[in-house]
């Protein structure tokens, strides 16, 4: 596994093969690797560069360590593209995952100045403030919030956001979704996120903010999200010169 003729560093080598075997299935998501010891005795190299290979797979997210317990493959991450405005919903389905959502919040408020200022309408018009976990394979993902007009979206129920904000919005009220604002920042979990995540306070974050806009350019949503930094990663195509 290790060759010691080789150019490339040992740890290297051992953080290749490690990946290989979390690609092959031989390591599944749960279990747990060997101990640096272990490694190092199996391979004849320094538990140093054992702990460089094992740093490394935990930085990119491929492996994690439980205080006590030792070092666990992690689950995949979803890979999200970043071209293409869809939903959660559609996004889980086209992965064959089940989307669900637990509602945590639902109720029309007065607007504040400021997602009054987003939503282009008057301070203290209607507004919907939608909380939701939203779970795919019943594992929670992401914690959302979105901002919608009442004068706009008319008719929401808690039973049409159960399922697709998206599907109701274009196929019960034939309102066309056009482009989004999107911003990505990182952050810790709040107490909130962990508390209904089920993950530590302080976890790896996305914060997600999304403006999304019908065709005449009338703002539809504010969305603010939280989504696990552990299980998401983005990806985007770039060109150069467009
Ligand atoms: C996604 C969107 C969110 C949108 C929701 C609608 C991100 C970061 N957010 O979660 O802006 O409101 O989908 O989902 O992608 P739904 O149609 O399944 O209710």
């Amino acid at each position: 596994m290790i060759d010691k003729s080789s150019p490339i560093p040992f740890y290297y080598q051992l953080e290749s093969f490690i990946k290989d075997q979390i690609n092959s299935g031989n390591l599944v998501p749960g279990d747990t690797i060997p101990s640096e010891r272990e490694y190092a005795e199996a391979y004849g190299i320094s538990r140093m560069t054992v702990r460089q290979a094992i740093n490394s797979l935990v930085t990119e997210g491929l492996l994690y360590r439980k205080k006590g317990s030792g070092t666990f493959v992690a689950n995949k991450k979803i890979e999200q593209p970043l071209q293409g405005l869809t939903s959660f919903t559609e996004d889980m389905k086209k992965r064959g995952m089940n989307p669900t959502s637990e509602l945590i919040h639902f109720e029309i408020v007065p607007a504040s100045i400021n997602i009054a200022d987003e939503l282009h309408i008057k301070e203290h018009a209607p507004v919907y403030e939608i909380k939701r976990i939203r779970l795919a394979d019943g594992e929670p993902m992401a914690l959302e919030t979105n901002y919608i007009s009442a004068n706009l979206v008319k008719g929401l129920t808690e039973e049409v956001v159960n399922t697709s904000i998206y599907a109701y919005i274009e196929e019960k009220l034939n309102l066309e979704i056009a482009h989004a604002d999107q911003m990505i920042e990182s952050i810790q979990a709040s107490s909130e996120d962990a508390r209904l995540l089920k993950i530590n306070k302080d976890h790896p974050m996305l914060y997600i903010k999304r403006n999304t806009f019908l065709q005449d350019g009338t703002p539809l949503e504010l969305v603010k999200s939280h989504y696990r930094g552990d299980r998401y990663k983005f990806f985007i195509k770039m060109k150069r010169f467009e």
